[in-house]
């Protein structure tokens, strides 16, 4: 289990080129959208690019709410705003969640447009939307790109190759977000980021993954664990949970040995499409 990630690694260029890129757009903008993903927020947060975003007004949004515990969204949005980090949690598959977040944003952006305000001068707020891969970035962007008032035309304006989209009259957004690299300096943190389907699963043995992730749940919340999977999970291993969850759904391959693979992609997909129910894998300590 100990090496299951070792094989995980970003390559230095890859990590320069993302940092350069994020850098030389964040001079185009006012306000920088963090989505992290509400069941993993500080672990989908990655250190290495908070240089670029000094003295931008930030929004972190905590999307899949659905999917994860309420009451550690709640307190996720308090850490954050004691932070000096407006944060809310959102389900951006839901009807509204475009206009929900265009309210946090002109929050954020309100000192900036007022300094313009006390010059005479109408600001237009620019945004682009960061964050680590699958924590929803373009389901975001489309949910605020689908509250574009229509009147501003919704035609992309071309700036050095950037598209923006209008989505108020005073609101443009970058369509393309900035993707940041998974920290994975920190084990514990890129487990989890395994887990909620952040990192590749074909860099890594999901069989070990699904494992290690049966074994958490059924320390944290057992009985999710017995209802779905009709199994016993008091005292059992990581693999041995996996071989009950391929038992538990029939899934046999030639002399009656279970399929580890299928229970693996099972349980790793059940998990992340919340059909365990809501869990979150942190909450602020
Ligand atoms: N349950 C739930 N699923 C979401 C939400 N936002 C995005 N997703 C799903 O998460 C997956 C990754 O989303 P995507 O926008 O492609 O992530 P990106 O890699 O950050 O651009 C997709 O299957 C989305 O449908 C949300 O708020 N709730
Ligand atoms: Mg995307």
């Amino acid at each position: 289990m100990e090496n299951c990630f070792l094989r995980i690694q970003w390559y230095p260029g890859h990590m320069a080129k993302a940092m350069r890129t994020i850098s030389e757009n964040a001079k185009l903008i006012d306000v920088v959208i963090e989505v992290v993903d509400a069941r993993a927020p500080q672990s989908c947060r990655n250190p290495s690019f908070e240089k670029a975003f000094r003295g931008k007004a930030r929004v972190l949004i905590l999307n899949k709410k659905d999917l994860a515990d309420e009451n550690a969204t709640k307190q996720w949005e308090n850490w954050f705003g004691a932070r000096g980090i407006p944060a809310a949690g959102l389900n951006s598959l839901m009807s509204g969640a475009g206009r929900e977040a265009i309210r946090l944003i002109e929050q954020a952006a309100k000192p900036a447009v007022q300094k313009y305000g006390d010059k005479g001068a109408a600001k237009t707020v620019r945004v682009m939307v960061t964050g680590i891969p699958n924590v929803g970035k373009s389901t975001f962007i489309n949910c605020l790109s689908g509250e574009r008032n229509a009147k501003t035309g919704a035609k992309p304006a071309v700036t050095r190759g950037i598209q923006w989209v209008g989505i108020t009259p005073r609101l443009e957004l970058m369509d393309t977000p900035g993707i940041l690299p998974p920290r994975l300096d920190d084990r514990a943190a890129a487990v989890r980021l395994a887990f909620i389907g952040s990192i590749r699963d074909d860099i890594m043995d999901i069989e070990e993954l699904a494992g290690e992730l049966l074994h958490y749940l059924s320390q944290t919340c057992p009985e999710k664990i017995s209802s779905r999977y009709k199994i016993d999970p008091e005292g059992k291993t990581g693999e041995e949970l996996l071989e009950g969850v391929g038992r538990a759904r029939g899934f046999l391959i030639a002399g009656g040995e279970i399929d580890l693979g299928r229970a693996a992609r099972t349980a790793l997909d059940e998990f992340r499409s919340g059909k365990l129910g809501r869990i979150s894998l942190e909450r602020p300590n």
